[in-house]
This record gives structure tokens, C-alpha cells and sequence, in this order.
């Protein structure tokens, strides 16, 4: 039990989601507060039958705060971060800020749980097109071991925030209207198209995004041997990353052995029947918590090779309840301290 958590963004799509998850999943809390930045400070905020008020973010606002849960961009990741550990607070942060600090693990708590004990105060969550197919990998990945993925997502507009989905809707109306729109959130309409970047060029023609999946992946699976090369898309879906991956794995897999490892694993629900028309569709996965694994095939290509189609709700899974689950493996090893 938490004496008090702090949530830091919550009028954010995460934010907000990370809120009724603390209220669903009951967890172990004495106090909430709400933080933000003086744009959202004073913010009345609804959680169960309370109306909690949206405090200034300072360094003081952080005093006898047992754990954090952040959804903020980079920047204000890395300034308030400081504070809330000098404080004695744990952070459990959705930035990309300090995923690849070698001192602070990056967790999916289906996969490597066990990092959380290593903490020095900071505990990342990983980017969403990364955690779902992180959760699909692992089982595949401890029973075969796997040398290579090759992956192409279809990523919702609200993985780039609230604004993102205002401009699906404002782009698809244009659209409609024959009126022309000018995007703001994203590179170009987003209506009745799609923009294969997501982020900007960071490596060799790869996006920010597209290397987000290739060093996440490889540091929670704990593996840097594992090749990954992906294209990141961004569809017209509103909620919903969907990935389309080919593993190849160390040794051979059939695909009735890899559904039978899904199906057995926590987190992941399989939808997999061609003949029925049953398939994994981000409006089935929508405002649902698992990782949904259809489309299972042998790789028709070579001997070592598992195709496979997968989706989650990128709100849930791919940020807010991840962050919420490694928030509850540390409160199962949390002795409130004496102040
Ligand atoms: C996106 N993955 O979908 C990003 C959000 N972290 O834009």
C-alpha cells in the first residue's frame, strides 16, 4: 500500500486512461494528487466519485510522495524527473526519456518483470508499438529464441495524443467535403491515407519511432543480438496499433506450437480462425487491456520463420495500463517508509 501517488499528465489521452485504471484495478493508495504545469494547474479532475484539483508541478509538490506515475513529453519528463526522486518518490515514467538509460529498466511486466528490483528510482515504460509486440515476442523468444523480426506497423492517431485524433476527424471531414485541410499534428492529411513516418529521420533513413522498436526491443528481451528492422505507418484508425511481423527464429517453430505458447501466455488473447473471418481488428481491441495475436502462418519463405498480425489498444497496453501494471509489481514489494 502507497501512502500517496502523485499522477503527473493526467488530462492527457494517457493521463486520463491511467486514472480509471487506478480506480478499476483498486489500487493500493491511501492519497492521489494530480500535477501538472500552471496550464493545467487549478483543473478539476474526476476519479471515481472524488473531484480531485490539478496542483502546480514543483519541485516541492513532490514532498511525501511514495510513487509517481508520469505521462509526459521528453522534456518535461527530464526536468521534473529530478525532483520527484530527490524527493524519495519512485517514478514510473511513459516518456522516451530515460528508456535507454542503462541505470533505469524498461519494463513490460508480462516479460521481464524481474527488472523492477533493479531500479535506482526510475522505471520506464516503453513506446507503444514496442510493448505489444515485445509481449507477442517473449514466448516465442524463450522457447525457440529469436534471430530476427521484421515488422510493419499500422499506428492509431491517438498514438501522437488527443490532438492527433481531433485531426483525423477534422482531415477525413475535409475530405468528404472536397474542402482542403491543413494537417498541423501530422506530416500530411490523414485522412482516407497513410504516412509511412512516424518521428524523424534518426538512423540510415529509419524514423525516431522505427529505432524506438529496434533498442527497446532488444534491451527488454535482453538480447542485442536480435535484428530488428520495422516501418512505422500512421493509418487513419483512431485507437489501435496494429503490426504486422515475420519472426525468424533460432530454431524451427510450427505455427500450432506458437499459438499454443500464446495461448498460454498472460497478457495476450488469440483470435485466429481465417475460415471464420476471425482475426485481431482495432475496433474489437479498442478500450480492451491484452495484446491480440492472429493470422498465424508458417513462413512460406524459409524453414525458421513464424508470420503473424497483432494489435492493441495503444492507450492501454501500449502506455497507461503498462505503466499501471509496473506500478503494482511495486506495490507488492513496497514497506511504506517511516517520515
Ligand atoms: C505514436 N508511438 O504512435 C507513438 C506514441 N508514443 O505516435
Amino acid at each position: 500500500m502507497f501512502d500517496c501517488v502523485a499522477l503527473v499528465g493526467a488530462t492527457g489521452a494517457v493521463g486520463r486512461i491511467v486514472l480509471d485504471q487506478l480506480h478499476a484495478r483498486k489500487f493500493p493508495m491511501r492519497k492521489l494528487r494530480l500535477l501538472a504545469s500552471a496550464r493545467s494547474a487549478g483543473t478539476q479532475v474526476r476519479f471515481g466519485d472524488e473531484m480531485l484539483t490539478v496542483e502546480l508541478m514543483e519541485p516541492s509538490a513532490f514532498e511525501g510522495v511514495d510513487l509517481v506515475i508520469a505521462s509526459t513529453p521528453d522534456e518535461v519528463s527530464a526536468e521534473f524527473t529530478p525532483w520527484a526522486v530527490k524527493a524519495g518518490a519512485i517514478v514510473v515514467d511513459e516518456s522516451a526519456y530515460w528508456r535507454m538509460d542503462p541505470t533505469v529498466p524498461l519494463i513490460v511486466p508480462e516479460v521481464n518483470p524481474e527488472a523492477v528490483d533493479g531500479h535506482q528510482g526510475v522505471i520506464a515504460s516503453p513506446n507503444c508499438s514496442t510493448t505489444q509486440m515485445v509481449v507477442a515476442l517473449a514466448p516465442l523468444h524463450k522457447a525457440v529464441g529469436i534471430r530476427r523480426v521484421i515488422v510493419s506497423t499500422y499506428q492509431a492517431t491517438s498514438g501522437a495524443g488527443l490532438a492527433g485524433n481531433v485531426e483525423l476527424e477534422s482531415s477525413t471531414r475535409a475530405s468528404l467535403d472536397g474542402q482542403a485541410h491543413s494537417p498541423e499534428t501530422f506530416q500530411h492529411p490523414i485522412g482516407f491515407n497513410l504516412i509511412p513516418q512516424i518521428g524523424s529521420e534518426k538512423h540510415l533513413g529509419y524514423t525516431s519511432e522505427e529505432m524506438k522498436m529496434v533498442h527497446e526491443t532488444q534491451k527488454i528481451l535482453g538480447d542485442d543480438s536480435i535484428q530488428v528492422c520495422p516501418t512505422a505507418v500512421r493509418v487513419p484508425v483512431a485507437i489501435g496499433h496494429s503490426e504486422s511481423i515475420l519472426v525468424e527464429t533460432r530454431e524451427p517453430i510450427t505455427a500450432e506450437k506458437a499459438r499454443e505458447l500464446w495461448e498460454a501466455a498472460d497478457g495476450i488473447t488469440v483470435v485466429d480462425d481465417l475460415n471464420a473471418k476471425s482475426y485481431p481488428m482495432p475496433r474489437d481491441c479498442d478500450g480492451k487491456d491484452d495484446v491480440f495475436i492472429g493470422r498465424i502462418r508458417q513462413d512460406i519463405s524459409s524453414d525458421n520463420g513464424i508470420a503473424f498480425w497483432c494489435v492493441s489498444d495503444n492507450l492501454r497496453k501500449g502506455a497507461a495500463t503498462n505503466a499501471v501494471q509496473i506500478a503494482e509489481l511495486l506495490a507488492k514489494k513496497h514497506q511504506p517508509a517511516a517520515r
